[in-house]
Order: C-alpha cells, then structure tokens, then sequence
C-alpha cells in the first residue's frame, strides 16, 4: 500500500471553467466551500480515466485487482463491516408537508434537516477529492433525458458510477446544451483527513443520512459507501425522487426488472416484474428458459420507468447502464447469463470472497467449494470455518451490454410495450406459485398487499415477513396511499385492451417437507409461458377467491421431473393460511387511514366476502 494520506490531485480534464451551465457551477461552488475538499475533479467518463482512477482505489488499499486471466480489468473490495447495505432506518424523506411523506417513510422538517446535514456537511470532504459527476439515467437521446449531478468523496463511488449510470461530458455537453434541469445529488463518506492523517481502505461515518428533498428533487447522502445509499442515482434518484416526478408528470417509476418473451410461434411480450430487494429480479431478467421453443432477452433487472404510449400503450424504460447484483446464489447451475456477463470482466465486486488465484468466489458460485479462500473481511477460510465466505449482500457490478442476451430496445428511448407486470415475494406459505389478477384493480391489490421475508440487501432482521407495496416500500418517495391512488388513475389514461395482465408469483412457497415447492430460476420460464397463454387466452386456469390459478395440467411440464399434483400442490389456496393473510392485510390496510384508494379497502371487503 502507498502513503494514503491523500488522494493524488487528479488533472483537470475541462479546464477552470469546465461548463457553462450556470446552476451547476454555482452548486459546486457552494458545495466546495461548505465541504471544503482538497481538490474539485469533473469526472469525463472516459476509460482512461476509469484505469487512473481504479489504479488510486488499489493503491489506497480499497479494491485489489483480480487475476486478469479469470477476470479482466476487474476489481474487489470490502466495505466495512457496518457499511454492508442499504439502511431503511436512516432514509428519510423530507417533504415540507410530514403527510406527504406517509407512514412508510422517516420525515424530518426540511428546515431542520437541511440544518442538521449542512453541520455534518461542513468541512467533510477535507483533505479529500471532490469528483463532479454529470450523469443521465435512460438514454441520453430521450425526449426529455433524464440529468443528475453526484457530487462525492469518494473514488469507488464514481468508479461504480461509471458502470450502473451514463456519465461524463457527453452527458454534461447536452445538459448545458438545454440548460437543462438537474437532480442534485451530494454524497460524502463523512471521513475528513486531517494532515497527515492516514485513510482506511474503507472511509465512512457511523452516523448515516440517506435524505431525498421531493419538492426540491434533491438528494444529500452522508456516511456510506455503499450501495443504494451512495450510487445515487440508483434508489435515490431513479425510485424515490422519479416517483415523486413520475406522480406529478402522469407516469410510474417502479421497482421492476424487464424481460422480453418470445413465444415458438415469434410472438414478443414483455413482461415487468416487482420483486422486494434480493427476491429474484436479476435473476429472472437473464432467464435460461427450460421451456422448449422460448426465447428470453433481458431488458432491465432493477428499475423500470414506465410511460403511456401514443397508442394508450404502458411503454417501459431501464433508466440504468449496469447491473449491482447479489452476488450468493448467483451460480453457473441458476444463473449462467449473468456468469457469462460478469466473467467478460470490467467489474466491481464488494464484500465476495477471493480465491486463491486471485478470482472471485462466494456462496452458490459453483457446486464444487474451494478448500481455501480469503473472506470478505480479509480472514483465511475453509469449507468448515462455519460461517458464509461472502457477506450475503455481497454484490457484482457489470455493464449491462456484457450481458449476451441483452434485447436490442435497451437502447432506444422509447423502450418497449409491457403486457404483463408481475409482483412477487418471498413466502414460505400461503401465496401460490402464481395467480392471475380478474382486473386492473385487483392487481394493484395484489400489489399494494405484497408481502415477503427480509432479507440481507437492507440492514436488520431478515426472514421477517413484512407487506411491501409493489416492492416499492423503501422507495415511494411520497405517501404510500397517494401511489396506490396514482397507480389506480393508470387505468383511465391507458388503451382498456393495452393494459397489461398482472399476476402474484411466488418462488419460494415451500412444501411440508420443507423443501421448495416449485424448482425456481430457469423454471420459472414455464411460470411465464402460463401467463403469457393466459393472455392469448389459451391456457386453462381455476377461478378461486383470490384470483386465476393454474390447473395441474396448464402448466408445462415437459422434461421436469415434476406431476401436475404437485403444480396443484404449488399454486394451492388454503382457507386456513388466507384467513391468517386477511388479517395481516386487514391490519396493514388500516395503516393508511384515510389514505386508502376506495377501490382498494372495497377489494379487500369483496376478498372477505369470497373466503367468508
Ligand atoms: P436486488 O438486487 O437486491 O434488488 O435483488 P434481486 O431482486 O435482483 O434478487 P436476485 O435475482 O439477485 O436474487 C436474490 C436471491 O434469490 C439469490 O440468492 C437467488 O439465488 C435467489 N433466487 C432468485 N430466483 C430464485 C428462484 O426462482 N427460486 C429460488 N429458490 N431462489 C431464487
Ligand atoms: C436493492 O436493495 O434493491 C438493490 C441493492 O438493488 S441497492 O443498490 O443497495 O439498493
Ligand atoms: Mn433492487
């Protein structure tokens, strides 16, 4: 390791006054003064600039470089202990109106926030970079691109930046072109460097603020690196502030992965699906159909944007450049598009475990366990330590065009019609492995009544079984029971014969012998060809109180060592489980008061009557 006590001065690629967007110059001087970095750096994007500034981040200790010859141009890091994911307890949104930010969201008085970040702000960045990074999420060629300013501290942030966003002075170059609009967004780690202070490989703060501004499209971030709460514009920027845009412009901005369907017969559908956080997006959105004859394509594995098209059509965009994937359980065996992708290189792994010639590794990776491996926290590990080689929210980050079976309309700005939208948890009983919804209405029950266990992709307790409205419940960034209303005016802005079919699925059901009732991953393929025929309506189904289920014999099951029965076993709706779920959504419906859609509490009455 070199001498760390600072960070090399980057040069300046665009000169002292590297733009003429007037807004942002007089933010960043504000921003320099309150936070009082070393240096200011404007970030180009460029790969040149990636290879200097990956080259400080080894030399500083916080990424290695992996064995070119298993992983080009890629590099691991870990975090520190506490610094391992999103932190929901710290996130706040602060609205001038505490209403408008609902009982799902932490709310601070903006006044006083601002007052209380403005202290933790102040002299933050010392002895440090400033790095300026001008970013787009969705296509730069957008009618209406969609711009970011991060302004961070930190060097892998902006490394990490440079792969899940659109960054640089192409994209500065068109904001100040339109002197266009901008979401301001201002991270620090909160780790000042005094002279002559050493820098640990992974700078952050105990004390963490992950705070969104919704009147003001403005996000300030103090004290992580990691993840959601420091890429920001990730769940920041493209969930919880694009809601709050997307409710004011009439569109929706959802937690949802994309994947386009081609059926034996060339027919293409493209189905959306919300999952809560590690519950199987990134999975599903680089499918290996099982299912004889169908073709999968990924569009999107995290965030979907979607808009009404000229034709009344729901038209859906992934805002993102990458993929910050979990990494346990990612494996050849469940996922091989994905492996595929991240060993093309040109990656950042955290928190996965390093083998011993100099590769990557972590649980579910491969069948075969490697006798010895360097943990994630550094330590010497053998297949009996007792304890996960990877932290279980340990994550890959890859360009999206890496993927082989990347859809070609990933790239244009006018994405691409939806004509399913899924909604899935993680639950050990009660939810069938798939449900049609009757309606529009009743699919945004289904939504608003989401529920799934915890997990390891935000801090806390995991294996808690929690509602998580349309897998959006850390990200509306207003009141839960205004989106559920703006879901609801979807309905008469959209073609009636346009709208897409929604379903519940659930991959996690388990069986009484406690394994899982439905094979999952690659499987899941045949899932979807039922919902698909469902639409062509030439699949059978069974009408029960809670919605379309499959027959054992509608779904395919060629080449699975699997019976209708336990189909049947699967997609069951057991009386005595549901009047235990209608409580649960009973006492979650109440939460919102007065803020409940009418349609919804009436759905939630005609459902009670259906089991009574
Ligand atoms: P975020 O990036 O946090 O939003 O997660 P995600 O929703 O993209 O989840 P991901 O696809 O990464 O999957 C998370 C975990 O669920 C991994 O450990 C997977 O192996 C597991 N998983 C995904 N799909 C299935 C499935 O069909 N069946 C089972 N049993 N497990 C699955
Ligand atoms: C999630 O938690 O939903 C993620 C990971 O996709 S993070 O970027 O940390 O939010
Ligand atoms: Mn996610």
């Amino acid at each position: 390791m070199g001498d760390t006590t600072r960070q090399p001065v980057l040069e300046e690629t665009l000169g002292d006054a590297p733009t003429t967007h007037a807004k942002l110059l007089a933010w960043v001087a504000e921003v320099s003064e309150l936070t009082q970095p070393d240096s200011v750096y404007w970030v180009d994007g460029s790969e040149e600039e990636y290879a200097r500034l990956t080259d400080h981040l080894v030399e500083a200790g916080t990424l290695q470089r992996l064995n070119p010859e298993l992983f080009p141009n890629s590099f691991v890091g870990s975090s520190d202990p506490k610094d391992v994911a999103r932190v929901e307890e710290r996130t706040f949104i602060c609205s001038e109106k505490e209403a408008d930010a609902g009982f799902t969201n932490n709310w601070m008085d903006p006044a006083e926030m601002k007052a209380i970040l403005r202290e933790r702000f102040a002299g933050s960045m010392r002895g440090r970079t400033m790095y300026v990074i001008p970013f787009v999420m969705g296509p730069l060629d957008a009618e209406q691109p969609q711009f970011g300013v991060e302004i961070t501290d930190s060097a892998y942030v902006v490394a990490s930046m440079r792969i899940m966003a659109r960054i640089g002075t192409d994209v500065l170059r068109k904001m100040e072109a339109e002197d266009a609009f901008f979401v301001p967004a201002l991270h620090s780690v909160g780790a000042p460097l005094e002279p002559g202070e050493a820098d640990v490989a992974w700078p952050c703060n105990e004390e963490k603020w992950i705070v969104h501004f919704p009147e003001e499209r403005s996000i300030w971030s103090y004290g992580s690196g990691y993840g959601g709460n420091a890429l920001l514009g990730k769940k920041c920027y493209a969930l919880r502030i694009a809601s709050v845009i997307a409710r004011d412009e009439g569109w929706l901005a959802e937690h949802m992965l994309i994947l386009k369907l081609t059926s034996p017969e060339g027919k293409a559908y493209n189905v959306a699906a919300a999952f809560p956080s590690a519950c199987g997006k990134t999975n599903l959105a680089l499918l290996d159909p099982t299912v004889e004859g169908w073709k999968a394509e990924t569009l999107g594995d995290d965030i979907n944007w979607m808009r009404i098209g000229k034709e009344g059509e729901l038209r859906g965009v992934n805002p993102e450049y990458g993929l910050f994937g979990v990494a346990p359980g990612t494996g050849w065996g469940t996922n091989p598009n994905a492996m595929r992708a991240i060993a093309k290189g040109n990656s950042i792994f955290t928190n996965v475990a390093l083998t011993d010639d100099g590769g990557v590794w972590w649980e579910g990776m491969t069948e075969e366990v490697p006798a010895h491996l360097t943990d994630w926290e550094g330590n010497d590990w053998t297949p009996d330590s007792g304890r996960p080689a990877a932290h279980p929210n340990s994550r890959f980050c890859t360009p999206i065009s890496q993927i082989d079976m990347l859809a070609q309309e990933y790239y244009s700005p006018d994405g691409v019609e939806i004509h399913a939208i899924l909604f899935g948890g993680r639950r050990k009983t009660t939810i069938p492995l798939v449900t049609q919804a009757r309606s529009w209405t009743n699919g945004i029950f289904m939504g608003s009544t989401l529920s799934s266990e915890t997990t390891a992709a935000a801090s806390g307790a995991v294996g808690v079984v929690r509602r998580d409205p349309m897998a959006m419940l850390p990200f509306i960034g207003y009141n839960a029971g205004d989106y559920l209303k703006h879901w609801g005016t979807i309905e008469a802005k959209a073609n009636p014969e346009r709208l897409p079919k929604v379903f519940l699925v659930n991959w996690f059901r388990r069986t009484a012998d406690g394994g899982f009732a439905w094979p999952g991953f690659g499987e899941n393929s045949r899932v979807l060809k039922w919902a698909i025929e469902r639409i062509e309506g030439t699949a059978d189904a069974k009408e029960t109180p809670i919605g379309y289920i499959p027959t054992g014999e509608s779904i395919d099951l060629t080449g699975l060592d699997m019976t209708p029965e336990q189909v049947e076993e699967a997609v069951k709706v057991d009386p005595a489980e549901w009047k235990e779920e209608l409580k649960g959504i009973e006492e979650w419906y109440a939460r919102f008061g007065d803020a409940l859609p009418a349609e919804l509490a009436a759905e939630l009455k005609q459902l009670q009557a259906r089991f009574a």
